[in-house]
């Protein structure tokens, strides 16, 4: 490691995590008060850690002075939706927000990786503020439905046993699972209206009403 003092540079992207974090999940929390349908089911966040900013530093071949504009990902905060459909809608609310800036979006979803990963990635400016005044910060937004979630967890966890050397039977076995996991987010947006129904019914019973 170099000689730079991590734990201070990585404060901001601490303070931004955080705050994406609240403001993510207030949006949910307010649009359930408005008896609106909330596309956001929950909102998870970290800071990148120093290993995994210096490895990908040395891949993209970004100097370590220029990490701060080189790396957009060490701040990130992902945003998990029921469907698709919600992907969409959660991007539009990222897009309209004042209190960010949009940078540019990367649609792994229409291109899914050659792993078989989806997601929808919105690299964003977030100005946070500090005692010296307000500092942009990059951040990347994860926008992806629980069954993209739960095998891009899974997957990550393969890799980081496999140190990113899969075998090739386990690589194309997570690829059709990847297939799969599609197929299943296809099923249940075919099926979304008899769903929402559902959760507003089970959620009236309990004397919580939201319209979609
Ligand atoms: P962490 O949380 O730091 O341990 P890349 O070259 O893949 O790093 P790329 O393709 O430009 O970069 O993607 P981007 O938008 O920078 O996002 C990288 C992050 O997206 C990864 O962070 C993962 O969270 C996620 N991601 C991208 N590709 C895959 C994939 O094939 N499988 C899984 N499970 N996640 C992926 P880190 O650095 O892996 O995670």
């Amino acid at each position: 490691m170099d000689g730079r003092d991590w734990n201070k540079f990585l404060l901001p992207y601490q303070q931004a995590v955080e705050e994406l974090k609240i403001k993510y999940k207030g949006l949910r929390t307010e649009l359930k008060a408005r008896d609106e349908y909330a596309p956001i089911e929950f909102v998870t966040g970290r800071v990148k850690k120093i290993s995994s900013i210096l490895e990908k530093a040395k891949r993209l071949s970004v100097p370590l002075d220029q990490i701060e504009t080189g790396i957009e990902d060490i701040a990130g905060i992902r945003i998990m939706c029921q469907f698709v459909e919600d992907i969409h809608r959660v991007a539009d609310l990222v897009r309209m927000r004042k209190d960010m800036k949009v940078v540019y979006e990367k649609d792994y979803i229409t291109h899914y990786k050659d792993s078989g990963y989806r997601s929808y990635h919105i690299i964003v400016e977030y100005p946070i503020q500090t005692s010296i005044g307000s500092m942009p910060v990059l951040a990347e937004i994860q926008i992806r439905t629980l069954a993209m979630n739960f095998w891009a967890t899974i997957e990550h966890s393969l890799n980081y046993k496999y140190k990113e050397k899969l075998p090739e039977d386990v690589k194309e076995r997570l690829f059709r699972a990847a297939e799969a996991a599609a197929k299943l987010d296809e099923e249940m947006s075919k099926i979304r209206q008899e769903i929402v129904d559902a959760q507003q019914d089970f959620e009236g019973k309990s004397g919580i009403v939201r319209k979609v």
